[in-house]
């Protein structure tokens, strides 16, 4: 088989970049693990920045989206009883938008398989080869026999477990990695939610976090220790640790109801340097990871979609390899500062095991000054609409 792109992976960024690709003319060939319905049963991210669903539209697949989406134009940030708003709109003349990643992955495969582009699933042991050459190739095995896509590049989308990021030789990447000594315990039920912004709640006990998404499905996130599994946590004992790491207010009119998913995921800050080897990219996941407090994971990784994309459309319509020899740079460049940011809330607002008292009143001098001061807001809300690209 030949195509021009093969995309390893079939999550979002390789599903986005599939799309642009199709619009503008040049074929993919997307290789997924796992079955389709998998990989639209996982629960992840839900906020979109309003660069994510401009790319989205881009693509030609924005308008359920457009339709079903929620408008957030700010957010609650808590410290125990203390709360305090930031109206992105307001500070950085822009909003977001919660719809799950779920829907947004699920309107990508209708467009594909709309638009009749190739989506191999179940497909196990992919292996890049010569990705420093200029005919690389990826080998798959489906139903115990051995294929061999030739492309021109290869679009390593396959997330943070993935084979793309380690066929890079081990003494040209360069990885920096921050582990948390804690998780998130999350949990999705079909109860209206508590407020409609979204609180991001500090507290002696941990963080929380109540999100949603839609009117009548909530998603609600506490701290939980490492050694956590999720059924350790029975519903009840769930909402009422909830119940304790928010204002009284949200508490009191916090409505329960069976969890229907509740899973727990560690926290980690990881990068790979550079994205780029010969002809193969890595894009999202693979080459980096944000602990979920900025609500940046996804959203880093669409902005990885747009410098790649914008680099593949150069090279093909124009002949120009500029993009594509700028990628990795580019999209570092801004993931960094995701990095920063992500890693930056995570301090405010969770509870350190080896914080000192002093290391406590930091963080609370910290949560006052972004309550009282507006630049300090200002700062908060540019970088959670998401920077440009
Ligand atoms: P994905 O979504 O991990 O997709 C990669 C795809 O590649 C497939 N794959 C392979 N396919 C073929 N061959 C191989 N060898 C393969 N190895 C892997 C996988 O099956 C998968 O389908 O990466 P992508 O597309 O870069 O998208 C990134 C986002 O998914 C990610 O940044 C966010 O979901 C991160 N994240 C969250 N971000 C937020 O902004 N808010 C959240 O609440 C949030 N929750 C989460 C998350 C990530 C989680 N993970 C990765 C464990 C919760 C979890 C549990
Ligand atoms: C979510 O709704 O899953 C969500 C929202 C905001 C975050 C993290 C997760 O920062």
């Amino acid at each position: 088989m030949r195509t021009q792109v093969t995309i390893i992976g079939g999550g979002p960024s390789g599903l986005l970049l599939g799309q642009l690709l199709h619009g503008a003319g040049i074929d993919t060939v997307v290789l997924e693990r796992q079955s389709k319905a998998h990989v639209l049963s996982r629960i992840r991210a839900g906020i979109l920045e309003t660069g994510t669903v401009a790319l989205m539209h881009k693509a030609g697949v924005g308008q359920r989206l457009e339709k079903e989406c929620f408008r957030h134009d700010g957010t609650v940030i808590c410290h125990g009883e203390m709360q305090f708003g930031v109206n992105f709109s307001e500070r950085a003349g822009k909003h977001v938008v919660v719809y799950g990643q779920t829907e947004l992955t699920r309107d990508l495969y209708e467009a594909r398989e709309l638009a009749s582009a190739k989506t191999l699933f179940n497909i196990e042991n992919v292996t890049i080869q010569g990705a420093d050459t200029d005919t690389p190739s990826v080998s798959y095995e489906q139903e115990g026999l051995t294929h061999t896509i030739k492309c021109d590049f290869i679009a390593g989308c396959d997330g943070f477990h993935g084979v793309s990021r380690t066929t890079i030789p081990a003494q040209l990447r360069r990885e920096y990695e921050k582990l948390y000594p804690f998780g998130w315990l999350g949990v999705l039920s079909e109860t209206p939610p508590v407020h409609d912004e979204l609180i991001y709640a500090g507290s002696d006990r941990g963080f929380a976090l109540c999100s949603m998404r839609n009117a009548n499905l909530s998603r609600y996130y506490i701290q939980c220790s490492l050694t956590d599994q999720p059924e350790d946590w029975s519903d009840t004992a769930f909402w009422e640790e909830l119940k304790r790491r928010i204002p009284n207010e949200y508490a009191d009119r916090l409505v329960t109801g069976a969890s229907i998913e509740k899973s727990i995921a560690p926290l980690r800050s990881f990068v790979s340097e550079p994205m780029r080897w010969g002809r193969l990219f890595l894009c999202g996941d693979a080459a980096h990871i944000v602990p979920p407090t900025g609500a940046k994971g996804l959203n880093s990784a669409m902005g990885d979609v747009h410098y790649l994309f914008n680099g593949f459309q150069q090279f093909y319509q124009e002949g120009d390899t500029r993009g594509i020899d700028e990628y990795s740079a580019k999209a570092l460049a801004r993931v960094w500062k995701a990095e920063r940011f992500s890693w930056a809330t995570t301090k405010l607002l969770h509870r350190f095991p080896d914080d000192s008292d002093f290391d406590r009143k930091m963080q609370q001098a910290d949560v006052a000054f972004l309550a009282e001061n507006s630049a300090a807001q200002t700062v908060f809300a540019q970088n959670y609409v998401g920077l440009p690209y």
